[in-house]
C-alpha cells in the first residue's frame, strides 16, 4: 500500500489551543504527522511518495466558492488589519440571521468558523491544499488499480462542511477524494469514518445524496465534539434518505461494543455495494488520547483494518485525528497492516 505524504502540513501548527477556557498545549501539531509517518516506514508497508498538485476543481466539487475564496484570502486581509498573529474568530452571526457579507476579515472568521480550535496561519491555504492533493494522489493510486492506499492527510478534514471549518480541519480532504471518485467513473462511493468524533463536514456535505453512503461511528453528541449533530436518528435527506447512517456510543465503549457497532456499519456498506471506498481514519478512539472518551487498544486496530478489508473493496485511508502522541504511529499502522492482511 502506498502512502502519500507531504511536508507541507507543518505550515499548520501552533503552540496552544484554546481549551475548556483556557490556551493550553496544542493536541493536533505536525509531530503527529511525523510519527505516523516513521510508523509506516518501520513496518514496512509499502512506497512513501509525494503528492501531485491538483488544481481547484476538485475541492470546488464539494465546498462553497464563496468558503474557499475565504480560506484562500482572510489571511492577507487579517494581516492588513491586526498583524502576523494566528486568525481567531470573537463573534458569530446568530440564528435566523441574514448573512450579508462584510469587509472585516475578524467578522468574515466568525461566517465560516464553527469553533475556536482552528487558527488560520500563515500557510494554512497552502498546508491544507496540500492534504487535498495527498488524498486525491492517492484516490488516482486506487483507481489505477491499487487495492489501497493511504492518505497521511494533515490538517484533518472531516470537520469541515460545505461552507464551514473548525475541529483542526478547513478543507474536507475525505469528502473531496469521494466526490473525485464518482468524477472518475464510481458510481457508488461510501464513506466510513472510525475517528472518535462524528464527521459533521462529511454528513452535511452529502447528506441529501444516495450515490454517496456516509457512516460514522463516534462519541454520542449529547457528550462530545461536534456536539449538536451526529445523532442516530439523522439519516438523510431527499434523495440521500437512508443513506447517512450515524452509530453514536457513549463514554467508556470498549471495544466489544465498537466492534458490534463496525459490524453493522460494514454490513450497511456492503449492502450499498459501492465501488470505492474512503476511509476518514482516527485512532483517537484509543484508550489513551487526551481528549476522548472509549477505551480501544492498540491490537484492536489491526481487527478494525482486517475487517474493513474483508469488504474487498478499493479502500483510500485517509488520515483524521489522534492525539496519543506515543501511540498514535502504532495505532495507525495497526490498521493498515490489518487491511492489507485481509485484502492479500
Ligand atoms: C478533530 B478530529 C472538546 C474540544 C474539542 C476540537 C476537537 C477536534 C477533533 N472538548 N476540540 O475529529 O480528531
Ligand atoms: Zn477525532
Amino acid at each position: 500500500m502506498k502512502t502519500v505524504y507531504s511536508d507541507h502540513h507543518k505550515l499548520q501548527s501552533v503552540e496552544t489551543e484554546f481549551y475548556r477556557g483556557k490556551w493550553v498545549e496544542a493536541f493536533e501539531i505536525p509531530r503527529r504527522a511525523q510519527l505516523v509517518l516513521d510508523a509506516v516506514r518501520r513496518a514496512d508497508l509499502g512506497p512513501i511518495v509525494e503528492p501531485k498538485s491538483f488544481d481547484l476543481a476538485p475541492v470546488l466539487a464539494v465546498h462553497d466558492p464563496d468558503f474557499v475564496r475565504f480560506l484562500e484570502n482572510v489571511w492577507a486581509e487579517w494581516v492588513a488589519e491586526v498583524g502576523p498573529i494566528p486568525a481567531y474568530p470573537n463573534v458569530w452571526p446568530p440564528r435566523r440571521t441574514r448573512m450579508i457579507p462584510t469587509i472585516r476579515p475578524g467578522a468574515e472568521l466568525g461566517r465560516y468558523a464553527v469553533d475556536m480550535s482552528s487558527p488560520i496561519l500563515e500557510g494554512t491555504w497552502r498546508a491544507a491544499r496540500a492534504a487535498v492533493d495527498c488524498a486525491l494522489t492517492g484516490a488516482d493510486f486506487i483507481n489505477a488499480g491499487d487495492p489501497s492506499a493511504f492518505a497521511l492527510c494533515r490538517p484533518p478534514g472531516h470537520h469541515s462542511g460545505r461552507d464551514y471549518y473548525g475541529g483542526y480541519c478547513f478543507l474536507n480532504n475525505a469528502a473531496i477524494a469521494a466526490q473525485y471518485f464518482r468524477d472518475t467513473g464510481a458510481r457508488r462511493v461510501a464513506i466510513l469514518d472510525v475517528d472518535y468524533h462524528h464527521g459533521n463536514g462529511t454528513q452535511d456535505i452529502f447528506y441529501d445524496r444516495g450515490d454517496i453512503l456516509t457512516v460514522s461511528i463516534h462519541g454520542d453528541p449529547v457528550q462530545e465534539y461536534p456536539y449538536y449533530i451526529g445523532f442516530a436518528d439523522e439519516t438523510g435527506h431527499g434523495a440521500g434518505e437512508g443513506f447517512n447512517l450515524n452509530l453514536p456510543l457513549s463514554w467508556g465503549t470498549d471495544f466489544s461494543i465498537w466492534r458490534t457497532a463496525l459490524d453493522q456499519a460494514i454490513d450497511r456498506i456492503a449492502a450499498f455495494a459501492p465501488d470505492r471506498l474512503v476511509v476518514s481514519l482516527g485512532v483517537d478512539a484509543f484508550e489513551e488520547d487526551p481528549i476522548s472518551h472509549f477505551k480501544l487498544k492498540g491490537p484492536d486496530f489491526v481487527e478494525i483494518g482486517r475487517a474493513i478489508g474483508a469488504l474487498k473493496i478499493p479502500a483510500l485511508f485517509v488520515m483524521e485525528g489522534g492525539y496519543a502522541i506515543e501511540a498514535i504511529g502504532t495505532n495507525v499502522a495497526n490498521v493498515l497492516a490489518g487491511h492489507s492482511s485481509a485484502r492479500a
